[in-house]
């Protein structure tokens, strides 16, 4: 008799944002087939008795051989990046096709195809970054691509080679309205951050705590305020992506609690770092150099509340790869830079599960439901692949994660399988880690090594998310946006 399944994952005790059930999982052609307790039989079986299996994560904000103006180079292309992704129970990433300025978006585009061919273990998307919102960008490349799959994009209010003022802010806002599109937003005050880089550097802190210093909190609250009153302004969706700190939170939260559709990410360096990372005795410190920074520990135990309390939608790692040795990596500008001159970012795309299963449920703080709804369902959701992405669910794609919860261990780099040669969570204590990471339903990673051809990862076309469509809302609260669109939003 010929078996009705390929895979059967059995006696689950499968978790997703809503439920727990105790169940096998059938898989046929790399998706979810049926899900019962007790299936028929299977080619292959997976005992997954007393174990924990989730949705594969999905993360949503990583930067992979992503080309950098100031002569560095990303450790991780989409070989390393989505190997050691999968080795942390990630089984899709959503990483950036950034727009140089002066470039087309459509080239920017094809060029991180090019980079991710053939070499992709588990499946991709794009946000695009748009850095040169022109009228050609504007009227004919942006829409034409959020309709052909890449539904999201990410702005940025610093950093002198990607930034946008608050016009084209705006510009961009009102089409991503238009198109029912999903805009992400790095939220700092450019400006702030010039001049106090100038006066800091010129009383000689230009070492790595330099950095947290030129960038405190109320550079990253101006601006999130700024970008919240934008998405307000025009009722458009709006993710504030990296939220490191209360007051960036607090803002979020007036948000919210009057209606704008803000939604919030943070990352695990939010989460288990402090800027004592980055003080002169540290040995990573220009490792721990990232944007936001790491803030105090009352701020990190603020993000853990948010976590808690529903502000935040996301965790993601934004995983940025940069060696420590050479001259490649951290230290292009030499070996003692002031910090402006270190590139920045940190990896993080194959601890963030394991991370927040230990700190967030194992400690006590999140239910499974969270976790499973932050590490994947949601972004899935967010960005135009539910539910093919971000659940285990009939029809779904087979991405599953078997989770081993069971053994205390201790954090190394050794352990990892990213091209960088440090982790900022050295050392960290973890009682949980993928024990099998399934992709379309082939084991990717099988507890000690990964496993499947590069290249077999597929991009995926996102559709435009729910969130994004437009709302009804009464006409006296946004009658400039009536006045100035002849009525609500159409998008084709
Ligand atoms: N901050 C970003 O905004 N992107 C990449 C890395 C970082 O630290
Ligand atoms: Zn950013
Ligand atoms: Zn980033």
């Amino acid at each position: 008799m010929s078996a009705e399944y390929d895979l059967a994952v059995r006696n689950a005790t499968a978790v997703t944002a809503a439920d727990v059930q105790h169940c096998d999982i059938g898989v046929r052609g790399g998706r979810i087939v049926a899900m019962a307790e007790r299936l028929g039989a299977a080619s292959r079986d997976i005992d997954a008795a007393g174990r924990l299996v989730t949705p594969g994560g999905v993360d949503s904000h990583c930067h992979l051989d992503q080309p950098m103006s100031d002569g560095s180079v990303m450790a991780d292309d989409f070989r390393s990046g989505t190997v050691s992704a999968a080795c942390g129970g990630t089984t899709t990433i959503i990483p950036f096709a950034c727009q140089a300025k002066g470039q087309s978006l459509q080239a920017a585009v094809d060029d991180y195809h090019r980079r991710a061919e053939g070499k992709a273990l588990i499946d991709y998307g794009f946000h695009m970054i748009v850095s040169d919102p022109t009228p050609a960008v504007l009227n004919d490349e942006l829409p034409r691509l959020i309709r052909a799959g890449y539904a999201s994009f990410k702005l940025y209010m610093t950093y002198d080679d990607l930034k946008l003022n608050d016009r084209q802010i705006i510009e961009v806002l009102a089409l991503a309205r238009r198109e029912g599109a999903m805009t992400m937003i790095h939220a700092e005050n450019a400006d702030c951050i010039a001049w106090l880089t100038e006066r800091l550097l010129a009383a000689g802190m230009g070492a790595p705590i330099g950095h947290a210093l030129s960038r405190p909190m109320a550079v990253e609250r101006e601006a999130t305020h700024r970008a919240i009153s934008f998405a307000e302004l025009l009722d458009v969706p709006l993710l504030i992506v990296h939220v490191s700190g209360r007051e960036a939170i607090e803002q979020i939260r007036w948000a919210q609690g009057r209606g704008i559709r803000i939604y919030a990410e943070t990352c695990p360096q939010y989460l288990f770092l402090t800027e004592a990372v980055l003080e002169k005795d540290a040995p990573l410190g220009y490792g721990c150099i990232c944007s936001p920074p790491p803030r105090d520990e009352a701020n990190r135990q603020a993000v853990w509340d948010g976590l808690e309390n529903g502000t935040f939608h996301v965790l993601s790692s934004d995983h940025a790869p940069f060696r420590l040795a050479g001259d490649k990596g951290k230290h292009v500008a030499g070996e003692k830079p002031s910090f402006d001159r270190v590139p920045n970012g940190i990896p993080g795309l194959e601890t963030r599960m394991a991370l927040l299963m230990s700190g967030g449920v194992q400690s006590g703080r999140l239910d499974l439901n969270t976790f499973v709804a932050l590490t994947s369902t949601n972004a899935a959701k967010l960005y135009g692949l539910y539910p093919k992405k971000g659940t285990i669910a009939v029809g779904a794609d087979a991405d599953l994660v078997v989770w081993d919860t069971g053994r205390a261990f201790t954090l190394t780099n050794a352990m990892l399988h990213h091209n960088v040669d440090y982790t900022p969570y050295e050392g960290q204590p973890l009682n949980a880690w993928p024990a099998i990471t399934l992709s379309r339903g082939e084991v990717v990673w099988d507890g000690e090594s990964p496993q499947g051809a590069a290249g077999r990862g597929e991009f995926l076309r996102a559709e435009r998310p729910v969130t994004a469509q437009p709302k009804q809302r009464p006409g006296a609260t946004r009658r400039w946006l009536e006045a100035i669109s002849g009525g609500q939003p159409q998008h084709g």
